[in-house]
This record gives structure tokens, sequence and C-alpha cells, in this order.
């Protein structure tokens, strides 16, 4: 590997000079004007990464999500397709903010010889991007710092996020016992369809399902999921809306996953009938809000916390049925965000225990991991369900006592294949939640009754300087600035039932404020004024 050519690659790529970069809760995320520079080193982490890991294939997403279309962002991809260990998050920012082109070169090489990694070694590297057009010139920054790196490189072009940490599964564990699939985005279509029809057990999904895309790479990627399935076999009826990659400006314009969160309504350019089902992908896809108009009582929203309960409570009855309830360990994962009556439903009702990480699937993933079946979800729709190698097994193994053991077996083992086990995948989610309501043979409204949410508000508050916000307690409280969290409680005091925090964005420059309380105009008052509480102490 040659000096020289680093630094000379990356002379064509600067970053912008005075800004504080920093790996956040999904990599790096800003306008993708400031990008470029970002990008051409975060290709040279990869290439470390990789090397580390004994040439094993690194994954580079490039995609700004839920934000608007003039951003983008940069994140790196672990080989079983999970996120890049924390630990590394500290290199990745401390190398995209060396000052110089030669002391970025002198940075690469001091991680190098500190990691022990041997630069001669191979490193192999992959990457995907969302439909926002600012990705293409990110990708040729990626593939530079690849080159004078000396890394393998394949660049599958556009990906939903969840397909590029498939794919990176895929390649790192082709021809083990291990396998995880065809290392082929059709080799995706395959597995899911595939694994949708062994799910159903011949049970038919009733009335059509409206799926709002974002005008995001979610679109097409359906579109082409569906081309793979026989609906005369599941009954699924699928319309996309929503899919328009062509107008770059109408990403996650008024629609969208994350629109229909923090709106708490049907996306603006859709009027849904009452009763028809409805659900929005984000804009790469990777997650997921179920919702409805009732006739009596207007929009009813499905979130994360309901896609939680919904699957942990229906694979704890397999699991009973199977018999392997002694066996197998189930947890739920959730963040503050989630919904006190969520928690309270699967602690008390579906007697779960329920652990509550910082925001980032990053977190919850990590500790869905310590269980049998870890079931994670954020209360925005992102999330899976993670079976350990010891379940997966046992579904396989297990010598079925009764017709119904078996069913519930070969249940499990389908949901196995069927839930992308890497990160969460709003298509993949989306056809879980259809197989358990075909399952169940349940409406949306059966599913929402289940149990009562406490109004909230999520709201976003625009700061002088969001980084003087700091928390503690799985974000549940502010550490910083100081009296700040005095102030937040002394209010949520006057208020019943009521919860409130706040915390700095990991992908947007601004803070987020959650309250909940026992009535809709307590929680948007409560809300707002805590939204007020941080505007003063924010700079
Ligand atoms: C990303 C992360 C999610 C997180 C969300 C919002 O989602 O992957 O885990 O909940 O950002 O994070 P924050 O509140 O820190 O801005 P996405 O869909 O934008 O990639």
């Amino acid at each position: 590997m040659d000096r020289d050519a680093i630094i000379s690659a990356s002379k064509k790529h600067d970053i912008v000079p005075g800004r504080l970069y920093k790996y956040g809760t999904a990599g790096f995320r800003m306008n993708a004007d400031l990008l470029d520079g970002v990008t051409f080193r975060v290709g040279l982490l990869s290439a470390l990464r990789s090397r580390k890991l004994n040439g094993q294939t690194i994954g580079v997403m490039i995609t700004a999500s839920h934000n608007p279309a003039v951003d983008n962002g940069v994140k790196i991809v672990d080989p079983m397709g999970d996120m890049l260990e924390q630990e590394w998050e500290v290199h990745a920012t401390n190398l995209v903010n060396a000052p110089s082109h030669e002391e970025l070169a002198e940075y690469f090489y001091k991680l190098a010889d500190s990691l022990k990694i041997d630069l001669s070694s191979p490193g192999k590297v992959i990457a995907g991007r969302d439909t926002r057009p600012s990705g293409k010139t990110l990708v040729t920054a990626l593939a530079d710092s690849l080159a004078a790196t000396n890394t393998t490189y394949v660049d599958y072009k556009i990906l939903t996020t969840p397909q590029l940490h498939y794919l990176t599964r895929c390649v790192n564990t082709a021809g083990t016992p291990g396998s995880y699939g065809e290392v082929s985005e059709t080799g995706y279509y395959k597995k899911l369809v595939e694994a949708l029809y062994r799910a159903l057990r011949g049970r038919k999904i009733s009335g059509k399902l409206s799926v709002d895309c974002a005008n995001g790479v979610g679109g097409p990627k359906l579109s082409e999921l569906l081309k793979h399935h026989d609906p005369a076999k599941t009954g699924l009826d699928i319309k996309v809306v929503n899919d328009d990659v062509l107008r770059p400006e109408v990403l996650n314009l008024d629609c969208g996953a994350d629109y229909v969160k923090t709106r708490q309504r049907a996306p603006a350019n859709i009027k849904p009938a009452p009763g028809d089902r409805w659900c929005s992908l984000d804009g790469d896809a990777d997650r997921l809000m179920y919702y409805w108009v009732d006739p009596d009582t207007g929009f009813f929203m499905l979130d994360g916390d309901r896609i939680a309960t919904l699957a942990a409570s229906f694979i704890a009855d397999l699991i009973r049925t199977a018999g392997l309830e002694g066996q197998l360990r189930t947890g739920l994962i959730q963040t503050a965000y989630a919904n006190g009556s969520s928690t309270k439903y699967v602690e008390q009702h579906l007697q779960i225990p329920v652990v509550c990480t910082p925001t980032g699937v990053k977190h919850l993933h990590h500790a869905a991991c310590s269980y049998d079946i870890g079931v994670y979800f954020e209360a925005n729709g992102h999330g899976t369900v993670l079976f350990s190698q010891d379940a997966l097994q046992a579904f396989k193994t297990k010598e079925p006592q009764s017709p119904a053991q078996k069913d519930a077996l070969e249940t499990l083992s389908a949901l196995g294949d069927l839930i992308n086990q890497t990160v969460g995948d709003a298509i993949s989610d989306m056809l879980m939640v259809e197989v358990i309501l075909a399952h169940k043979a349940w409406t949306l409204r059966d599913w929402a009754m289940t149990y009562q949410d406490l109004p909230n508000r999520l709201v976003r508050v625009e700061v002088g300087n969001k980084d003087l916000f700091r928390t503690t307690d799985a974000e549940r409280r502010l550490s910083h600035p100081e009296h700040c969290q005095d102030e937040i409680d002394k209010v949520v005091k006057k208020y019943t039932n009521a919860r409130s925090f706040a915390r700095a964005s990991g992908t947007e420059n601004a803070c987020r404020v959650y309250a909940e309380a026992a009535t809709r105009s307590e929680a948007d008052e409560l809300a707002n004024k805590v939204a007020a509480i941080v505007k003063a102490y924010g700079g």
C-alpha cells in the first residue's frame, strides 16, 4: 500500500475544514455537499476493518434514510451484517477529522500499526446506495479510496439499506454451514418469498395492503420482490404508492414512515378509505408504520411498539406450543420513546422482560443478541426479531409430539428465514406482520385492541448547539446542560401519568422532545413546554 497514492487520491476528496464530523446514530449524516471527503475516509476505514477481520467483506451504505433529499450519509456494516463495532466508531471519527491529507495518511498508518493490521493482506468491500442523486458522486469517492488501498470492491448500486446488510452477511457466510443466502439481490427476494409461503402454512392474507414507499428505494425494490411472488399462493395484494424515484426532491416529502410517526397522520397526498390497510416505509426501507382510518375515531397508527408486541406475543405462543418454553429465553428491547402502555403490556400481560437502550438500532441489536428470541423495535418502526443459533437449531431438530407442535416448529423455522436477521428491514417486517395477521385472522383494529397507547407527542426542536445536550439513564434524563432536567421534572410533575425527555438527534441538526400523558391535550401541552425549556437551554 502506497502512502503517496492515498495522499494524492485524498486530494481529490477534501473535507470541509473547520467542521467537526461525528459517527452518529447511523454513521455520518449531513448535507450531501459536505460528504465527499468523509466518504473517501470511510472507505479508508473499511479497508482497514476488512483486513483487521482477516479479509472478510465489509459493507458501506450510502444513505440518509428518513432525512430530506438534500442530505446524505455513509455508514459501515460489519461482516455478519450488523452495525460497525462501537470501538471503531471512534477510529472512524478520528480518521474523518484528520486536518490535512498528510495527517490523514499518518493516522491511517498509525491506526494500522496500533491495531496490528497487515496492510499487505487482501481487503474486500461491497457498497450500496439509496436513490439520492448525490449517492452517485459519493460512490466515486469511496471507489477512489478503495483503489488507493488495493481493496477489492463491488458496487451493488441502488439497494435498500437492509439489502446491503443481507448481502454483506451472505458474502461472508457463502459456502459455510451458516450460509445466509444467495449473494445477489434476486437471492434476497427469493429467500423472503419462499419463507413467506412456508410461514403462511396454507393460510391466505385477506384484503388489499397499500404501501407508501416515501418516494424512496423501497418502491422499486418492493415492486421487484412482487415479481418473484405468486399472489395465488398467499393472497397478498399489494398496491405500491409514492414510488416516484425520478424526482429526487419528493423523497420523504410529506410521506413515509417518519412523517406518519411524527405527524400522527397519513401521508399528505393520500386519503385512506375507512378500513383500508396501509403502511409506510422510510427513504431506505428500514422502518415501517401501519395505519388505517377508522370511520368513527379517525386515523389510527400501529408503530414500532405495536409491531414488537404483535411479533413477541405470536412468537411466544408458538414457542409454548412447540414445547420449547423452558429451553429458550425471550426478551424485548425498546428505547425511551416506547409508549409506557406498550412496556406495561409486554411485562405484565406477555410476561416478557423488557430492556431499555439508547436510541439507535446498533444498541438495540446488541442487547437483543443476549436472548434466544430477541425482539427489538424502536417506536419509529425500526427493528427486527433475532433468533439465536440454539433457537434456529431447535426449530429444525426438535422431534414434534403432535401435529400442532409440528406446525409451530415449521412456522418458527420459516419466520427465521422471513425476518431479516441482520438489521431492521421494512419489507421483511411487513411480510412478517401480514403472516401474523393471517395466522390470527386479525384486522388492524383487532391488533390495535391489544392495549391502549398513552397519548404522546414527538417534537423536533432546532437549537443553537445541540451538542450541549448530554443524556444518562438510557437517554431518559439529561445530565447537561445543568439544571435543564430539573426544569423538565418540575413541568412533568404537573401532569397525570406523564413522562417526558429530551435528547440531541444523532442524524439531524436538532433536539427531539418526547412527551406522554393521560390525555391528548396534556401530552401536546407538555411536549410544547419541554420544547420551550430545551430551546431556552440550547444556546
Ligand atoms: C436512524 C437510526 C435509528 C434511529 C433514527 C433516529 O434511523 O438507524 O435507529 O432511531 O436514526 O435517530 P436520532 O433520533 O438520533 O436522529 P434512519 O431510519 O434515519 O436510518
